[in-house]
């Protein structure tokens, strides 16, 4: 794929022609999820965990108006501190690239560089999905649809604790997209290890995921594939612990007027202070866990 608008650093290019293993990994989570400067040891531990497998990181964001695939350290600095960074999904995307703009990238919107530059498999911390209050408020993430239409493999913690679990696997299966728990019946629910929902499918290990995705492409089926990583258990923070912390910061955003991108943003730096920082640690833990496994996961694909 070659596209002035887009560039692949020579790292991740020469991997790529290799056919060596890549994990993409998104930068919403750098620029509007974690603040500074825990936002920047995560993103450089992330991508050393990537190194640590043998496989090459490529974090993907937006710079005046380039889609890079691959930062360097310079730039991953630029972006986790930068103060007017744009959160761009795909709706916004091409609006940055045209306007010169700087933004980090959401699971859409990585899916869809990731996908551009032949990168399969993508590490995140949790997906955007159904928001609670759907039904009058009609926020539902681009990350739904985004799985829907773009052959990426994403692997998360589930979707955030924040959202309508529920509701975002009704939609998740009604737009095709195959949800797999990784050595778990349960869904879990970003934080915690448990929700009240059972995972759609299961699957115990890479070679088997790499071989359903094989399968998927075969077929000719479209589309991505979640993989839902229970966070380790060190670091959970029981669903019972988080429900009272969640809802308060539901109430917050409400009696804020909080509304469209800036709803997550929000509910995630309300709840790093409701919990006094325990959120954060919890969350860090969990991006790391999925890196770890999308590496291995890739590493199966191209083996
Ligand atoms: N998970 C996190 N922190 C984040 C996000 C997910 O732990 O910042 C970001 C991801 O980039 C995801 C986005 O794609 O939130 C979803 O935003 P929205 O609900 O506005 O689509
Ligand atoms: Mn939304």
């Amino acid at each position: 794929m070659s596209s002035r608008h887009i560039d692949i650093s020579p790292k991740v290019q020469d991997a790529l022609s290799r056919r060596r293993p890549v994990v993409a990994l998104e930068s919403t989570i750098i620029t509007h999820g974690m603040p500074c400067p825990e936002n920047l040891e995560m993103a450089d531990r992330v991508e050393r965990i990537i190194e640590e497998e043998g496989v090459t990181p490529a974090t993907i964001a937006v710079l005046d108006g380039v889609i890079k695939v691959g930062l360097s350290q310079a730039e991953k600095d630029q972006l986790a501190q930068s103060s007017n960074a744009m959160k761009l999904s795909r709706a916004d995307l091409a609006f940055a690239v045209s306007q010169n703009r700087t933004g980090g990238t959401t699971v859409a919107a990585t899916m869809i560089a990731a996908h551009l530059a032949g990168i399969k498999v993508f590490a995140t911390g949790g997906i955007g999905g159904v928001h609670i209050g759907a039904a009058t408020s009609f926020d539902i993430s681009a990350d739904l649809d985004e799985l829907a239409r773009t052959p990426v493999i994403v692997v998360s913690a589930g979707a955030k604790a924040i959202l309508d679990i529920g509701k975002t696997l009704e939609v998740l299966e009604t737009r095709g997209v195959p949800v797999i728990g990784y050595q778990t019946d349960t869904m879990p629910a970003f934080w915690s290890r448990q929700s009240p929902y059972p995972a759609p499918l299961r699957l115990d290990d890479v070679s088997a995921i790499a071989s359903f995705f094989r399968t998927r492409e075969d077929l000719q089926l479209g589309g991505g594939v979640l993989i839902a990583n229970p966070v380790p258990e060190t670091h959970e923070i029981a669903a019972a612990d988080m429900k009272g912390i969640i809802e308060a910061a539901h109430r917050l955003a409400h009696e804020n007027g909080v509304s469209g991108k800036a709803v997550t943003p929000f509910l995630l730096s309300t709840i790093l202070e409701l919990t006094a920082g325990r959120s954060l640690v919890t969350n860090i833990a969990l991006v790391e866990n999925n890196a770890r496994l999308a590496a291995r996961i890739a590493a199966s694909l191209a083996a």
